[in-house]
């Protein structure tokens, strides 16, 4: 039995999930009682280092934390609940850890994008029993714009890099804790885990040594979602965001299915689009919840899922907020929510009074989740002009010249499944989503969604280059070729592609076989 603390924000059912997956039962931590008792507790955390010690202290079980580190009894922390273990945190200043180890927590300082996302490598420091099995080049998940700075070394059990080098582990006798997510790092995640919860294993260290660490670029299959015409959900796919042929809605397979067959092909992460969301609220719309639960008892890299992600008011005049949609995102098996419409309509809002509100979708669900937990996606349109001056957008110079011999466009960004257009431009819409808390951004590209062509390499690249955070190139992939494109031409941290897998026509191994010599990828 394996006692799991959950303290109430995040996706806590992936490591549950995880935990069963190897065969053990799980016991969650309803008083500090429980965790006094736990053979082996599991602390994971997401969302802000504040507002977790917080709450810690509201359920009064800071106490029994404390008394269960400092007898030694087996620990394992995973990501803030790394971070929980230090004396403070640079993201809470005036609120205490649980000072187990005496250091800080410290926000990255580095030119790459922050949040740290995706697959990266560990160097292994010390002997543990969670490195059996394992070879030090394995990739591991990570996502956190905060790591941990020790003050004594020596309980240092693995670093990473990224930009420098941090501490991606720690390890004091049976406490151990981890920066990554081993939930959600695949098959290399859950021999992790089952080291953990094994007995009896021996302090080993891994075969072979990496000398220094590098974040893959980042493959990600895309489900878009919507139920046919006979009310089945399906996975479908449009040309240019059409989905229906001769009238139907075009039926690629079912969602969960697909979810797994490209898990199992090597996809590093899954994104599911409910693309009628902006209709269906998705609280009514409980399929796509039951979709997310299914695919994450036996997906273990990370999920993301859009549409609908909005407040919404329903028939009966009950309020629900766009929290409380992504809530049930989270606690479905969610890792990362994506808002699309509602984020124009906020970006909107904001140019006009140039004022944070403090209660936008983006705000309120960053506050609570973190901001590597949302992502804007933007469904821009090209529009052309003859002059940059002629219109108040952010406009890129353009070798693919408009009908009319234009030379110059700026991507409108669109709203309902690109059905209508606003006045806002793609480049100003992700720089406005970043101060306001956003993660990442998807960026998906209307004119070639669907179209085989290849990615939008101008759109990315200026959308790419006025950003910090991370950027999913998405829309018109037809061959390997293309991936390596965008990666050799923007500094795009991530690729996207659907039609190309839902069709079997390029495989995923096939992408990163062919961009395996060129591009650091997760094999
Ligand atoms: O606006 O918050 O409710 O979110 C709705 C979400 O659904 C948005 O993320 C929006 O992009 C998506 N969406 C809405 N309508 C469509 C449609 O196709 N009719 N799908 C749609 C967008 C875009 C991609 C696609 C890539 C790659 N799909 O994610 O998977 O373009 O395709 P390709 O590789 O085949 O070219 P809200």
């Amino acid at each position: 039995m394996i006692t799991l603390l959950d303290y109430g924000a995040g996706n806590v059912r992936s490591v549950i999930n995880a935990i069963e997956q190897l065969g053990e039962t799980v016991k969650i931590v309803e008083s500090g009682e429980d965790i006094l008792s736990a053979q082996k507790l599991v602390f994971p955390g997401v969302g802000a280092f504040g507002s977790m010690m917080e709450i810690l202290a509201q359920k009064e079980l800071i106490r029994p934390l404390k008394i269960y580190l400092e007898k030694n009894r087996p620990f394992l922390g995973i990501c803030l609940g790394l971070h929980a273990l230090f004396d403070g945190s640079d993201e809470a200043p005036n609120i205490p850890g649980l000072g187990f180890i005496s250091g800080q927590v410290k926000r990255f300082k580095t030119d790459l994008s922050v949040p740290h996302i995706g697959w990266n490598g560990i160097i292994c420091h010390q002997p543990s029993i969670l490195w059996n099995g394992l070879e030090e080049q394995e990739k591991v998940y990570f996502v956190h714009s905060y790591h941990a700075v020790p003050e004594k070394k020596d309980i240092i059990l693995c670093a990473t890099d990224y930009g420098y080098r941090f501490t991606s582990g720690i390890q004091s006798g049976n406490v151990m804790a981890v920066q990554f997510h081993p939930e959600k790092s695949g098959q290399t995640g859950l021999r992790l885990l089952q080291n953990f919860l094994k007995t009896n294993e021996q302090k080993v260290l891994p075969h072979l040594s990496t000398k220094k660490t590098k974040i893959s670029k980042r493959i990600i299959a895309c489900l878009d979602v919507r139920a046919n015409d006979h009310g089945d959900l399906v996975v479908t796919k449009g040309d240019q965001y059409d989905v229906r042929e001769k009238g139907n809605v075009r039926n690629l397979g079912k969602p969960v299915e697909l979810a797994q067959r490209y898990y199992e092909a090597g996809a590093d992460e899954i994104t599911f689009l409910n693309i009628t969301g902006f209709r269906d609220f998705p609280l009514e719309d409980m399929p796509m919840i039951e979709v997310l639960k299914q695919t994450s008892q036996n997906v273990f890299v990370p999920l993301t899922i859009g549409g609908g992600i909005r407040d919404y008011t329903d028939a009966n005049g009950q309020f629900y907020c766009a929290l409380d949609v992504a809530s049930a995102y989270f606690r479905s098996g969610a890792d990362k929510i994506s808002i699309g419409s509602d984020a124009v309509d906020i970006v909107d809002s904001y140019l006009q009074t140039g004022q944070k509100t403090g209660k936008s979708a983006i705000e309120t669900i960053a506050r609570v989740y973190g901001n590597q937990a949302v992502v804007i996606s933007i469904d821009p349109k090209r529009v052309y002009v003859f002059d940059p001056d002629d219109v108040a957008h952010q406009v890129v110079s353009t070798r693919y010249s408009g009908p009319g011999g234009e030379q110059y466009c700026w991507y409108q960004c669109t709203v309902k499944g690109g059905r209508e257009g606003r006045n806002v431009d793609a480049i100003t819409l992700a720089q406005v989503c970043e101060k306001l808390g956003a993660g990442e951004i998807l960026l998906n590209c209307i004119d070639r969604d669907g179209t085989n062509l290849g990615f939008d390499i101008e759109l990315i690249h200026a959308v790419r280059s006025a950003v910090s955070i991370p950027v999913i190139a998405s829309s018109g992939a037809g061959c390997a070729e293309h991936f390596l494109d965008v990666f050799a031409q923007t500094k795009a941290e991530s690729a996207l592609a659907a039609g190309i897998f839902h069709r079997n026509e390029v495989p995923i191994q096939e992408v990163k076989r062919f961009l395996a010599p060129q591009v650091e990828i997760r094999q």
